[in-house]
């Protein structure tokens, strides 16, 4: 993969007419006291350099063409509790040109200062005000650190987030991947349903599934929703006993080779009752019919009206709208967005394009939820968009009830 990363490097330099990009690696994160989280890498740091490890820098000047990696200067004990890549190794993984210190870097960046006054950097995340958590401060203290040392600090999150929307082939092939083991894992489930009790036991087998084949986990924390939590969205507590005749709804994705799925069916547990497999049913027509639509050149304001048509329809064939101006109730029982990209992360950027293109992945994930009867039924696919139209990654997994 060194190439892969050395030519991203050189797709953001095209991208920015030269220019000098310095990002940090995240930080790693406190889970309680001295113990911290399973690290994860920040996305885009990860297409640059395929590092995996907290606090590393990115240093492009793509003037010259030339690209550095700053390592964080590791305590003894930090080393040996934790391990750390040499000097050699990091090259090796990522192409880059050298690997120097952070005290270094920071030389370097004052005396490329002198001649360039704009360097460009991964800043706060938009909508951060949004999110409902505390930020990883990586991307803040790179921002103020280059704010004391250049003229401007120029954002290059969208660049990167066009860039990375169209998947390359290496990327396509792990994704693939991933969507084939959990694809495998969900029909492993599914032929034992009967067999489970509660909805931890489910869980644990996918992620035992996922592990057992040489996945890293799970792309995001699974959601295994039985009966009335299947009208919760992000349902992640998974201790319901699982009772019959109620819904089952998974929404699980591996990350493997550095890749998220994001794969969602819903199932009965016994006999469905006629509602159940009434919603069940209209879900699923309307999950294939808004699949039907996708291909390149569709303009994503088209896309987004023909699915609310398509929804609205829906909604009003089971009862749930009297008509089409009702949407107050329709932002009720469908209260989420159709879909995403997929990539690195499980909810990739696209780069907001006006039209979708050939190499771009996203989720297709209509739903609809009746708290007041306790039926939550989602059905979600990841889609391939292609030259001629789209190939649906997951289209081999049934989605019926
Ligand atoms: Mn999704």
């Amino acid at each position: 993969m060194t190439k892969f990363f050395a030519s991203n490097r050189d797709q953001l330099i095209t991208k920015l007419n030269g220019g000098i990009i310095v990002v940090s690696a995240y930080a790693a994160m406190q889970r309680s006291n001295d113990t911290a989280f399973t690290f994860e890498q920040e996305a885009n740091f990860w297409w640059l350099t395929g590092i995996e490890l907290p606090d590393w820098w990115l240093i492009i000047d793509g003037t010259r063409r030339k690209t550095w990696l700053a390592a964080p200067t590791l305590s003894r004990t930090h080393e040996i509790f934790d391990g750390s890549l040499s000097p050699k190794e990091a090259k090796k993984i990522s192409g880059v040109d050298d690997v120097i210190s952070q005290d270094d870097a920071k030389k370097m960046l004052r005396d490329i200062a002198k001649r360039h006054s704009v360097v460009y950097t991964l800043g706060e995340q938009p909508y951060a005000e949004y999110l409902d958590f505390t930020l990883n401060p990586a991307g803040r203290k790179m921002q103020e650190q280059l704010e004391r040392t250049f003229n401007s600090v120029q954002d290059c999150r969208k660049e990167l987030a066009k860039l990375r929307a169209i998947k390359q082939p290496e990327e396509l092939a792990r994704m693939k991947k991933a969507v084939n083991l959990t694809v495998a894992a969900f029909e492993e489930v599914k032929a034992k349903l009967a067999e489970y009790s509660y909805e931890y036991e489910v869980e644990a087998e996918f992620s035992h599934y996922f592990r057992k084949n040489g996945a890293r986990g799970h792309s995001f924390d699974p959601i295994v929703a039985s009966g009335k939590n299947t009208c919760t969205l992000h349902y992640l507590e998974n201790n319901s006993r699982l009772k019959k005749r109620t819904l089952l709804l998974l929404d699980i994705g591996a990350r493997y080779e550095g890749y998220s799925t994001d794969i969602a069916r819903t199932y009965s547990l016994g006999e469905p009752t006629k509602r159940q497999q009434e919603i069940h049913a209209a879900v699923q027509a309307a999950h294939a019919e808004i699949i039907s639509l996708l291909g390149p050149d569709l303009s994503v304001e088209q896309y987004q009206r023909d699915v609310d048509a398509i929804m609205i329809r829906t909604l009003m064939s089971v009862g749930l709208l009297k008509d089409k101006s009702d949407t107050k109730n329709y932002r009720k029982y469908f209260p989420h967005a159709i879909g995403h990209g997929l990539g690195i992360d499980p909810h990739d950027s696209l780069g907001g394009p006006h039209f979708l293109q050939p190499n771009m992945v996203l989720t297709v994930e209509p739903g609809i939820y009746i708290p007041e009867e306790g039926i939550g039924v989602r059905i979600e696919d990841d889609i391939l968009i292609t030259e001629k139209g789209h190939l649906n990654l997951s289209g081999r997994l049934s989605t019926d009830l």
